[in-house]
């Protein structure tokens, strides 16, 4: 009788020599952190994420962007790390030479003990001038308006108005970054990815590269994804009740 998928994975896991754990949105969902599609409220409510989420939206209207990553970011900093993200971490000092990919732009892996997750579109905690790309202070404090535009900062050298440190649609990732990636994906065995709908290039040639070097990939997330034609294993679930089951 084949072993319940849950058993496989956590056996998989414990027998690994390198792992990725790549994670998306969906890993943040049960923290209280809207996934990127439903993080439209408000005032962002008429807008499609993609389109707020580029360098153009800005341009054209620097407050609603910028009051759109404020409320994001007051939102992150109001909740906490969920199970999935403290299991993560667990991966992470049982088999040291685990690389965390994420796609998320939150410092919940950070807050859960994950020494230096890869970022592969940046992070809201650092804000940088949009001209300069001087790096700006995160604003502490007072709740930025929910649902309303709020004008950014003055860079402090140039005085260029201050950007989210993400990357928007249509800029590249961090070389940098992407290189980690594709690197530990190229030489890991296994593969877990979490919470991602699998849709953002170039992040989601990540799973789909350690699949064609010969690692075994195995996908946390209670729906269907493009990355199940590269999954050997699916676990239908949520990622802060499955990921703990691989590791206890
Ligand atoms: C680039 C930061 C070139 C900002 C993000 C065709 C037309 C136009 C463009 C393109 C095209 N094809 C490819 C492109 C390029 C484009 C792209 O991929 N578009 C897609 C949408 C078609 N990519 C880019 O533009 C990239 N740059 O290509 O540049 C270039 C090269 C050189 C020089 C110059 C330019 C840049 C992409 C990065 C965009 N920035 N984030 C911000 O956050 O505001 S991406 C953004 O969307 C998020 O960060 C996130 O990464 C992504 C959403 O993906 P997910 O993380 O998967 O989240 P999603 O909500 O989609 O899904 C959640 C999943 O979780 C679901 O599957 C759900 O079932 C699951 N889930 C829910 N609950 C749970 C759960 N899972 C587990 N547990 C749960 N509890
Ligand atoms: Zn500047």
């Amino acid at each position: 009788m084949t072993p319940h998928p849950l058993r496989q994975a956590a056996a998989l896991l414990s027998q690994a020599r390198q792992v990725v754990v790549f994670t998306g949105a969906g890993m943040s969902a049960e923290s209280g952190v809207p996934t990127f599609r439903d993080a439209l409220t408000g005032l962002w409510r008429q807008f499609d994420a993609q389109a707020l989420a580029t360098p153009e939206a800005f341009r054209a209207d620097p407050a609603l962007v910028w009051g759109w990553y404020e409320w994001r970011r007051s939102t992150v900093r109001r909740v906490q790390p969920n199970a999935g993200h403290r299991a993560v971490a667990a991966i992470e000092s049982r088999l040291p030479g685990t690389v965390v990919v994420t796609q998320n732009v939150d410092d919940l892996h950070e807050r859960a003990g994950s020494p230096a997750p890869v970022h592969l579109h940046g992070s809201l905690f650092a804000p940088r001038c949009s001209a300069c790309a001087h790096p700006a202070p995160v604003a502490d404090g007072e709740e930025p308006p929910d649902g309303r535009r709020l004008p950014p900062p003055g860079c402090v050298r140039c005085a260029a108005p201050v950007r989210p440190g993400v990357v928007w649609f249509g800029e590249a990732l961090p070389p940098d970054a992407l290189q980690a990636a594709a690197e530990a994906a190229a030489s890991c065995d296994l593969l877990v990815t979490v919470g991602t709908s699998g849709v953002v290039y170039p992040a989601a040639e990540i799973p789909q590269v350690a699949a064609r070097l010969g690692a075994t990939v195995v996908q946390v997330n209670p729906e269907e994804t493009p990355l199940d034609r590269v999954a050997d294993l699916n676990l239908r679930g949520p990622a802060a009740r499955v990921l703990p089951a691989l590791v206890d």
